[in-house]
């Protein structure tokens, strides 16, 4: 059968289990068990895999967890729903808990999720009664759930957070991962490219969101890597608009945020552009030029060493001496997650890859602007993985009018 999932060689996963091992081992100056629950089935088709489980096991099967054990061997145990086949014809056939889903993932063994309680239980109990688990505070998730769950079963477990542990290992990407992250970008520059051109003729927020949605899943049918902003004139200035069902003001400003995926990998762009494709309106042209320079000096000076508040403090600088409020920082991390988990007071290194979004928000004008970029942080400085899609004026008149 196909197995689904894997975007990376076999040896990454490995290599990132071995190296999550040491971190939490070194942190906690034990060896302990870490346990990684998948999303179950519903969850799974409405959203995508667990980023934390898919990290270290690459495995896009619903209801299945994955325990990487130091206290004994076998270390690696991958756990699949051992199933009931008669439910094959309705849903597919299914990774089973045997030699060839161990192969395939590389791992140790390969056991029934019925045998995950116990397994996880006897693990804990080698390490003092502890387990180790993430739990994002930040933007809680599946993970976070089981944490809960886990902790409400089993009140005797010491379930520790490592969250924060091994985001250090996730924040720095390898360059397989640059690679998905490079290919998520493209399908999302060709998306855009395919759509704007037809803004200045469409009448609803819903068909831009609709469009891209088809151009970003046309060359592998994944998720998005988050549900697209389509925001018309004041819609524009909510920043995580949710509804896109409104109609298309002519001529008004339009915020598209929106990315597509790649190998799970998220791109994340934003661009304000007038929905008639001229930037003839001379506030709407002032207020983007000035959230344009902010964008440029966020560029210029990601590089490695330098903080994020103090990317923030240069790069917001022009919007707060025009007298404009800032609503948001002007990075977060990417990766598996749009918002990739990691260490927001830690100086930026090579490898990061984060976003640069200035934006201002006028709900009493009606428009908002965000103008978003990933950068990937190099020895030197960064490279702007987005920089092909339209941004400056004269480009994105280009794009969409000719
Ligand atoms: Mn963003």
């Amino acid at each position: 059968m196909h197995v689904r999932g894997l975007a990376l060689p076999l040896t990454t996963y490995r290599r990132r289990r071995s190296e999550a091992l040491a971190l939490v081992e070194r942190w906690a100056f034990d060896p302990l068990p870490i346990l990684f629950v998948g999303c179950d089935e519903l969850r799974l088709r409405r959203d995508r895999q667990d980023p934390w489980f898919d990290y270290y096991s690459g495995c896009h099967e619903p209801e299945a967890a994955l325990l990487i054990d130091p206290t004994r061997s076998p270390q690696d145990t991958l756990f699949l729903d051992a199933g009931d086949p008669s439910r094959v014809i309705w849903d597919g056939a299914r990774l089973r808990p045997d030699e060839t889903a161990r192969a395939a993932h590389g791992v140790d063994r390969a056991l029934a999720r019925s045998r995950l309680e116990d397994l996880v239980w006897a693990a804990a109990r080698r390490a003092g009664g502890r387990l180790a688990m993430c739990h994002r505070d930040r933007e809680p998730g599946f993970q976070a759930e089981s944490f809960t769950a886990w902790k409400q079963k089993f009140p005797d477990l010491k379930l520790v957070n490592v969250e924060p542990i091994l985001a250090s290992q996730r924040v720095i990407k390898d360059a397989d991962e640059v690679a998905w992250h490079r290919a998520a970008i493209a399908q999302t520059n060709a998306g855009l490219r395919a759509v704007l051109p037809q803004i200045p003729r469409l009448t609803s927020e819903a068909e831009v969101a609709a469009l891209l949605a088809m151009h970003y899943r046309k060359t592998a049918f994944g998720p998005l890597a988050f549900p697209s902003i389509v925001g018309s004139a004041v819609n524009g200035a909510t920043l995580h608009y949710p509804h896109n069902d409104r109609p298309l003001e002519l001529g008004k400003p339009l915020l598209i945020d929106s990315g597509a995926t790649a190998g799970g990998y998220c791109a994340d762009v934003t661009r304000s552009v007038p929905q008639h494709g001229r930037f003839d309106d001379p506030r709407f042209r002032e207020v983007y030029e000035l959230v344009l320079r902010c964008n440029a000096l966020g560029r210029q000076h990601a590089r490695p060493g330098i903080t994020f508040t103090e990317l923030n403090e240069i790069a917001w600088k022009p919007i707060i001496d025009a007298g404009f409020v800032r609503h948001h920082g002007l990075s977060h991390f990417i990766g598996l997650d749009v918002h990739d988990p990691g260490d927001r007071d830690l100086p930026l290194a090579p490898g990061m890859i984060i976003s640069n979004e200035p934006g201002v928000y006028l709900p009493k004008e009606g428009f908002g602007i965000r103008i978003e970029d990933d950068l990937l942080i190099t020895a030197d400085g960064n490279e702007e993985l987005t920089a092909a899609i339209p941004k400056a004026i004269s480009e994105v008149e280009a794009a969409m009018i000719g």
